[in-house]
């Protein structure tokens, strides 16, 4: 199969609301009611959330006057509740009415009655940013022992009153730094400042420029770009699929998890839970240090899910070029939709002589931290699936940029784990592949939401129909 030719689709593909034509949804559609959903709480999941957050440090706020001061409670406006469905049914996919607690605020103070030509209205301009770090235990531990997911939430507030909710995720390092960056540094380049995202991405990526780019400079970025989006879709009474632009009403999504320890037994009950809930399309980890057992587990999963499911492979940068070559000659004939991360990210040389050996699809992205290396990968061809991290490429501003230029280079875009916010930026952009359904690692899963998002994953789709905004109040 040629490299750039994708698997054709398993199943029906089903088109959504207002196609674009190079907007395959490759996967059959739900069954309605076949099977229970992956996505929000279960009732064991959300009585088991109950206890997990834990304020690991204290919050705290940098006012327009720089000071840092403790935060009391949630301005009401925060709490505006969902208007999505409860965790467990399909979502209904018109927007929610715009409005909600905060509408009353939303208007720019209008000059009282003069004499003589009114005064123009002050500029509503960033008055403030609060951050706090929540720490929420997985189920279950993902491969090398990762058994929490780390949340830097931040708030950012304007001079109307106004609020904005953002994040950065860390499964491993950089929360504390993440962190501090936020509460020092980002400050000055946004108080006084207009709300709008992308200039302000601009400022505050060259205002952290010296911490360099991508990594934990791009993560803080981001946790202030999704608040900045958050609030600007607020603003507007949208929720952020159509501030933004919805383009379809649905997307697939496939089960996903960090799986290279599991024994094969476990293995398969997970595929199997997956293939229950109604996906048709599923990824699990290869890599292992015996190529054999790679096989033996892939042989397996494949003999389970049967010829119609898709079944993605996630090596995690674990091969060198000689390893990947040895790999996907034994892999191949499995039918893989994809092959993700062969190669360490970086190796754009070592991509393009692997892609001579192979006709799998490459699908790379989740360790690319700027739009300049998507650019590359692309322009390389070797990004056939693109999988941005909204949080690690620096937040919705960048991510949008990079899925328009994959989809200027016939690449469609599958977005990096965050199932939430991936399943609303996959709604918007113009070529969407998948949704990763992290198993249980969703935020409602984690219990890391305070109210339904509005986000639905169920039966192998994900849709969304969140307030304005982006839904995400976290706990
Ligand atoms: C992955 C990476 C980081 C955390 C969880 C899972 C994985 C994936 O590579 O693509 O799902
Ligand atoms: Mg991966």
């Amino acid at each position: 199969m040629p490299p750039d030719a994708h698997p054709a689709p398993p199943g029906d593909t089903v088109r959504s609301g207002n196609p674009t034509p190079g907007d395959a949804v490759p996967l059959g559609g739900p069954t309605p009611g076949a099977a229970p959903p992956l996505g929000g709480a279960a009732p064991a999941d959300a009585a088991r959330s109950a206890g997990l957050a834990s304020a690991d440090a204290p919050p705290s706020a940098v006012s327009a006057s720089g000071g840092a001061v403790p935060l009391g409670g949630a301005a009401s406006g925060d709490a505006a509740p969902s208007a999505g469905s409860a965790p467990g049914t399909d979502a209904p996919l018109a927007g929610a009415a715009p409005g909600g607690a905060e509408a009353a605020a939303d208007r720019v103070p209008t000059p009282g009655a003069t004499t003589g030509p009114a005064a123009p209205a002050a500029p509503v301009v960033i008055t403030g940013l609060e951050t706090r770090v929540r720490r929420y235990p997985l189920h279950r531990a993902w491969d090398g022992g990762v058994d929490v997911n780390t949340l830097v939430i931040t708030r950012v507030t304007t001079s109307d009153g106004r609020t904005g909710t953002g994040f950065a995720w860390t499964p491993r390092v950089g929360a504390g730094a993440v962190r501090a960056l936020l509460d020092d540094d980002c400050p000055a380049a946004l108080v006084g400042r207009t709300p709008d995202p992308a200039p302000r991405w601009a400022d505050l990526t060259a205002h952290l420029a010296d911490a360099g780019a991508g990594g934990l400079a791009a993560m803080a970025v981001a946790a202030v770009d999704i608040a900045l989006w958050d609030l600007a879709a607020r603003r507007a009474g949208a929720p952020l699929v159509d501030h933004i632009g919805r383009r379809r009403d649905r997307v697939a999504a496939y089960g996903s998890g960090v799986n290279l320890d599991y024994p094969l037994e476990d293995l398969l009950g997970q595929v199997r839970g997956w293939l229950d809930a109604g996906h048709r399309a599923v990824k699990i980890k290869v890599g292992s240090a015996d190529l054999d057992r790679d096989v033996r587990r892939v042989a397996a999963v494949r003999r389970l899910a049967g010829p119609g499911t898709a079944l993605m492979l996630d090596a995690n940068q674990r091969w060198d070029l000689p390893a990947a070559r040895r790999a996907l000659a034994a892999l191949e004939r499995f039918d893989p939709y994809w092959i993700e991360e062969p190669l360490p990210a970086a190796d754009l040389d070592a991509y393009v002589r692997l892609r001579r050996a192979t006709g799998v699809p490459f699908a790379v992205g989740e360790n690319l931290r700027t739009v300049g290396a998507f650019r590359a990968a692309i322009d390389a061809g070797v990004c056939d699936i693109a999988q941005p991290n909204a949080v690690r490429v620096g937040g919705i501003t960048p991510f949008l940029r990079i899925a328009d230029l994959a989809a200027e280079a016939s690449v469609p875009v599958a977005p990096h784990l965050l199932p939430e916010l991936s399943a609303q930026l996959a709604l918007c952009v113009p070529r969407a592949a998948m949704v990763e359904d992290i198993d249980r690692a969703s935020f409602a899963a984690l219990g890391a939401l305070e109210h339904p998002s509005g986000v639905a994953l169920h039966a192998g789709w994900a849709a969304a129909a969140t307030p304005p905004g982006h839904g995400l109040t976290f706990a």
